[in-house]
């Protein structure tokens, strides 16, 4: 049989194959092998959770694992006290002090990668935390961190949690305004960024649209600490007076030493603004003791995590996954985190498995939108380099179609890696819906049962629980150590999203709430539950979370526009993409000038992610007679689909004219 015959033979079968049991090979060396955790976890919860506080050291220990007392303001390791920054160094100093925490890869391949091993990462956070001490900036105080991925990040995050400082990190691709808003929501005196980054080849200006964020701010900012990342291939910004150079600030506090303040459990660690239904993005708060718990235990039973690996997340720091899994559950453990500045087709398209051979990387932590693409450049790339290093594949950020998966399964991970397809929210901390990879088989396109410890229920609008098969909402029933504690400044909002529909919200009895993540799912009769997507007006573009609505003022704020709509639809590689629908003000026209604004003035707002597929002029949107636009409809044209149920509609004709428009 010939090589292709027997590769086209192997697709025939894989394709069949609808379970597939976790390699011999790993289960054989896994975290967790026994299988009795589940039902231990059960019987014993809340208390189950001690073991994710047991793999953190605390200052002083807790007196209480869950206190429900005032839900759904739920409180974990009550009393007890620890610091984020000493559990990620301080503590892995004696046995790894002189082993890698951070290789970092940069997007040019002429220039030196970087290690820091624990000694030095320890040595310039504290550094990093007495220039921000000596700035003022003291516990409690949140400090917003814009910047791409650069070490100076992880860096400027770990700092932060050192003295105490709540850091809200915004995503280095999303624009000045959504900055502005970011610092203005949370009043954040403090700012850490960079003057550019390196984007497919090209230095990129990023102090310019800090800068320009900076403008938008409504209350005072102290001070700007601007990391020198391009050096020659910079843009010439003259700092202003209330802005230092990071390397002066680092060199002027040369060996300084930082006593690591001792936090609260419940004190908050960090913001971290996520896209919610209504314009205004939601500030999600995570605590220091139940997240960094909750960050750790997942990066342990879940990614596998050993001290001795070299794990690779492919994910943004500017993402909650990055936080979670590059960052603070990856150091928790004393493992080696990768960190790559760049994207994955460049110089060319097998840059990450060029890292992966030359670190031998043990575990890939990537996007199903990045398998689709990787798919379709096709597998010479990967081919091409010994990826054998390979242990353990996950992915996260959206569901994953089975022939993504098992396209991963076979060219990435050799059909001897499992892979975990996890299923969480910026809001869970951490992940929630995955298989054990040392204990259960695995089913491609389902994400899997809930965790141990954890009560997901597949629910109808009544909530319910509905049977096997059919669709419905996901809920989780049982608080757990990871979730958020509430939106910053917001607790009606915290309670109006997650947890209203269905929990009798008078009730003061915790069995009586029950939090809402906003997605559709299905369960099967094994228990894996398959995610079928948001149910909200959040749109999941590359799996980061826009909210319509947000998109949509972005739109209406263009000179010309008097009224929009936006979709999701259906894209290849994206899984989901950004689709307008706009009716023009009179005296304007729906020409190729008008679009270009709008494209503009969606990336002024939010940035290039938000990008449209396509904008459509319409002299009307589909409406109930109501006057709800019937987005139902608009998906249906975004998907060139057959038309659903215009019926209600007070003007069911515009439909087949939007799609006319839509076609040209
Ligand atoms: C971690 C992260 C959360 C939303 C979530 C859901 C979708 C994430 C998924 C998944 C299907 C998976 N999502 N993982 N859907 N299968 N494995 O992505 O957080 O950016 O807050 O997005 O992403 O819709 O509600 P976040």
């Amino acid at each position: 049989m010939s090589g292709d015959d027997a590769d086209v033979e192997l697709e025939a079968r894989l394709e069949e194959q609808a379970e597939f049991e976790p390699p011999e090979s790993f289960v054989e060396q896994a975290n967790v092998t026994d299988a009795s955790v589940y039902d231990e976890f059960e019987e014993n919860w809340p208390e189950c959770w001690e073991g994710a506080a047991d793999l953190l050291d605390w200052d002083s220990d807790y007196d209480q694992v869950l206190d429900d007392s005032n839900p759904p303001f739920f409180e974990w390791f009550t009393n007890g006290s620890l610091n984020a920054s000493a559990n990620c160094l301080d503590r892995h100093l004696d046995e790894r002090g002189d082993e890698a925490a951070i290789e970092w890869v940069g997007e040019p391949t002429d220039e030196a990668d970087r290690t820091y091993t624990y000694a030095e990462l320890h040595r310039e956070v504290n550094e990093f935390a007495a220039g921000l001490r000596e700035m003022g900036v003291g516990e409690g105080d949140i400090v917003t961190l814009y910047m791409p991925m650069i070490p100076e990040l992880p860096i400027a995050m770990l700092a932060c949690a050192r003295i105490g400082a709540p850091h809200s990190v915004v995503f280095a691709g999303f624009s000045a305004d959504a900055l502005a808003t970011r610092m203005n929501a949370a009043d954040s005196e403090y700012l850490v960024t960079c003057d550019g980054y390196y984007r497919r080849g090209d230095p990129l200006d990023h102090l310019d649209k800090a800068n320009e964020g900076l403008s938008g701010v409504e209350h005072e900012v102290s001070d700007v600490v601007v990391v020198d990342r391009l050096g020659d291939d910079g843009f010439g910004h003259d700092l202003t007076d209330t802005q230092r150079d990071y390397d002066d600030v680092v060199a002027a506090n040369e060996g300084a030493e930082v006593e690591p303040v001792e936090r609260d459990a419940e004190d908050m660690l960090f913001l971290m603004y996520t896209s919610g239904t209504t314009g205004e993005p939601k500030g999600v708060k995570h605590t220091t003791g139940g997240y960094l718990s909750w960050a750790a235990w997942t990066s342990q039973a879940v990614l596998d995590i050993k001290p001795e690996d070299t794990y690779f997340c492919s994910a943004d720091i500017g993402w909650i996954t990055g936080h979670s899994y590059i960052v603070y559950g990856p150091l928790a453990l004393g493992t080696t985190t990768m960190m790559y500045e760049g994207t994955p087709d460049y110089p060319e398209r097998d840059r990450l498995w060029e890292i992966i051979e030359e670190y031998e990387a043990t575990q890939l932590y990537t996007a199903p939108t990045a398998i689709r693409s990787f798919m379709k450049w096709g597998s010479e790339f990967p081919d091409q380099h010994d990826l054998s290093s390979l242990r353990l594949l996950g992915t996260v950020g959206e569901p994953i179609n089975p022939r993504a998966w098992k396209w991963y399964y076979k060219h990435i991970g050799n059909e001897e890696c499992p892979i975990v397809d996890t299923w969480w929210q910026t809001e869970t901390g951490g992940m929630m819906i995955t298989t054990l990879p040392g204990v259960k088989k695995m089913k491609p396109g389902s994400a899997g049962p809930p965790l141990p410890g954890l009560d997901v229920e597949i629910v109808d609008n009544a909530g319910d629980q509905i049977e096997p098969g059919r669709a419905g909402y996901l809920t989780v029933q049982k608080p757990w150590p990871g979730m958020l504690r509430t939106l910053y400044k917001n607790d009606e909002r915290y309670i109006d999203e997650y947890w209203a529909e269905y929990s009798d919200t008078d009730s003061d009895d915790p069995d009586d709430w029950v939090y809402f993540p906003e997605d559709g799912a299905k369960i099967d009769d094994d228990g894996y539950i398959t995610v079928l997507g948001r149910v909200d007006d959040v749109i999941n573009v590359s799996g980061h979370r826009l909210g319509t609505m947000e998109i949509e003022s972005a739109i209406v704020g263009v000179e010309g526009v008097a009224e929009a709509a936006v979709v999701g639809g259906d894209h290849d590689i994206k899984g989901e993409a950004v689709y307008a629908y706009v009716i023009t003000e009179d005296g304007y026209e729906g020409d190729d000038d008008l679009r270009a604004r709008i494209v503009e003035g969606i990336e002024d707002a939010i940035g290039p992610i938000a990008r449209p597929e396509q904008v459509v002029f319409t002299p009307e949107l589909p409406k109930t007679r109501s006057g709800k636009i019937m987005r139902r409809l608009l998906e249906d044209v975004a998907n060139d689909e057959e038309l659903g149920d215009t019926s209600t509609l007070r003007n069911p004709e515009i439909v087949s004219e939007i799609r006319d428009q839509a076609r040209n």
